[in-house]
C-alpha cells in the first residue's frame, strides 16, 4: 500500500463524480441452507464509484432476512443512501483508507461499509493501474477452493453433491451442521470420503450445554468446527475450546480488529474466517489479517453468496500471504445460472481459483446484465 515517493498524481484525492446504489435480484441455482434459514434468491446492493474515467465495483451481500447480522437489503439500502455515500463524497479520499475512516463514526452496518469501501479501493486500484489484490499487498496468484454445502433432504442426496464438487477439484469441504444434525452428517461424509479435508460450520446455533455433541465431532478428524456458539460469546469459545480437540473457527463473533484481539488473547479459537462484509471492508479484514498471522494464527476467506464483483474482491483479498488455508472461495456456476461477470470465476486442474490480473477487480462486469437485474437504482452526484 506504499504510494511512490514524489508521485503526485497518486496521492491525489479521488475524483469521485458519481455514486450509484444498485437494488439487485438474482436467483441461486440451488438453494442454500444452513442453520440461519433458506436462501434461493439474492437481493442485493451493488455499489458503483464512477471518476477519473473508471468504475470501482462494490458488493452489500446481505441475507434476506437479518439472521447472520442485523443487516438486511433495506437497511442497507437506507444508510448507503441517507449517510454513507454523502460522508465519502464530501469527504477527502485519497486513499480507501480514508474512506474506512470516513465511515468508522458509524455504528455497524458492515455490509453497506464494506460494499461502498470496496468501490473506493476498485477505483483506486483502477486509477493506479494496478490489480486490488496488489493494492492490498497480496502476491499469491492463484487461491485454493473450498466450497460450503447446505443441507440436503437426505444423506443420499448431501453425498452425491459433495462427490460432486470433489469432481470439479475442491480442496476443502464445508458442511453445515446444528443440534441434532451433525454426528450423522459428517459421520456419512467421513466413511464415504475418508481422506479429504473436511470441515463443519454451525453458525452459532449451538449452546454450552450441547458441548457433548460437539465433542462427538473430535473423532472425525475435522479441519475446523466453524462458530459453534452464538455470536457475542468469546467467553464460551474459549470455555469450549479446552474440551475440543477440533480447532474452532471464528466467523460472526469476529465483527472488528478488537475482537480478533481479543478472542485471541482468551483462546477463543485457532483460525479465523476472514470477510471484509462481516468487517466493514478491506481496510479491516487487512488488520484482522495483519492480527492473526503477527499470532500465527491461519485464516482463510469467508464468503457471502456473493456475485462476481463480491467474489473478486474476495479473491483478492485471499492473495495475501496468511490465507494459507482453503476458503469458501467456490466458482461462479456454484451459485449462478450465468454470473454477472466475465469471465466467471472457475477451478484450475488444480482446485485453485486464479487470482484475476487485470486493474482493479479485473473481471469485466456485463453492464447490460447489471441493468437487466437491476430492482431500484439511486444516483449520488457530487456535492456542490
Ligand atoms: O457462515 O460462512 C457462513 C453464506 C452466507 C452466510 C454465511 C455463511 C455462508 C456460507 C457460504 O457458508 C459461503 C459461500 O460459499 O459464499
Ligand atoms: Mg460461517
Amino acid at each position: 500500500m506504499e504510494e511512490k515517493a514524489g508521485s503526485v498524481r497518486k496521492t491525489a484525492p479521488l475524483q469521485m463524480e458519481r455514486v450509484v446504489i444498485r437494488h439487485i435480484r438474482l436467483r441461486l441455482r440451488t438453494p442454500f441452507v444452513t442453520a440461519l434459514g433458506a436462501e434461493d434468491q439474492r437481493d442485493i446492493i451493488i455499489v458503483e464509484v464512477h471518476g477519473e474515467g473508471h468504475i470501482g465495483y462494490g458488493e452489500v451481500p446481505v441475507m434476506a432476512k437479518p439472521v447472520y447480522n442485523e443487516e438486511t437489503v433495506v437497511t442497507a439500502w437506507h444508510v448507503l443512501n441517507d449517510f454513507f455515500v454523502a460522508a465519502v463524497l464530501e469527504g477527502r479520499v485519497a486513499h480507501p483508507f480514508d474512506a474506512a475512516r470516513l465511515l468508522s463514526v458509524y455504528h455497524g452496518h458492515a455490509m453497506a461499509k464494506a460494499g461502498l469501501e470496496g468501490a473506493v479501493w476498485d477505483l483506486w486500484a483502477r486509477r493506479r493501474g494496478q490489480p486490488l489484490s496488489r493494492a492490498l499487498g497480496g502476491f499469491q496468484r492463484r487461491v485454493p477452493a473450498g466450497v460450503a454445502v447446505g443441507f440436503a433432504e437426505t444423506t443420499d442426496e448431501l453425498l452425491r453433491r459433495v462427490e460432486a464438487y470433489l469432481g470439479q477439484g475442491y480442496r476443502r469441504i464445508k458442511v453445515k451442521i446444528e443440534p441434532g444434525r451433525d454426528a450423522d452428517v459428517v459421520a456419512a461424509v467421513r466413511r464415504r470420503f475418508p481422506a479429504i479435508n473436511l470441515a463443519a460450520d454451525a453458525n452459532g446455533s449451538y449452546r454450552w450445554a450441547d458441548a457433548d455433541a460437539l465433542r462427538r465431532l473430535d473423532k472425525f478428524g475435522m479441519s475446523m468446527l466453524e462458530q459453534p456458539l452464538p455470536r457475542e460469546d468469546l467467553l464460551g469459545h474459549a470455555r469450549l475450546q479446552k474440551v475440543l480437540q477440533t480447532p474452532i473457527c471464528l466467523d460472526e463473533s469476529i465483527s472488528s480488529v478488537r475482537h480478533a484481539q481479543q478472542a485471541l488473547a482468551l483462546g477463543s479459537g485457532r483460525m479465523f474466517n476472514i470477510k471484509a462484509p462481516r468487517l466493514g471492508g478491506l481496510t479491516e479484514a487487512l488488520a484482522v489479517h495483519d492480527e492473526a498471522v503477527a499470532a500465527g494464527v491461519p485464516v482463510w476467506c469467508g464468503g457471502m453468496l456473493e456475485t462476481g464483483i463480491g467474489r473478486a474482491h474476495n479473491v483478492a483479498l485471499a492473495s495475501l500471504p496468511g490465507f494459507t488455508l482453503p476458503g469458501d472461495l467456490s466458482a461462479s456456476e456454484r451459485y449462478w445460472v450465468e454470473d454477472i461477470v466475465h469471465p466467471p470465476f472457475a477451478l484450475d486442474e488444480e482446485g485453485f481459483i486464479p487470482v484475476p490480473d487485470g486493474p482493479g477487480i479485473g473481471v469485466e462486469v456485463d453492464r447490460d446484465r447489471l441493468e437487466a437485474l437491476t430492482v431500484r437504482q439511486r444516483v449520488h452526484g457530487r456535492p456542490k
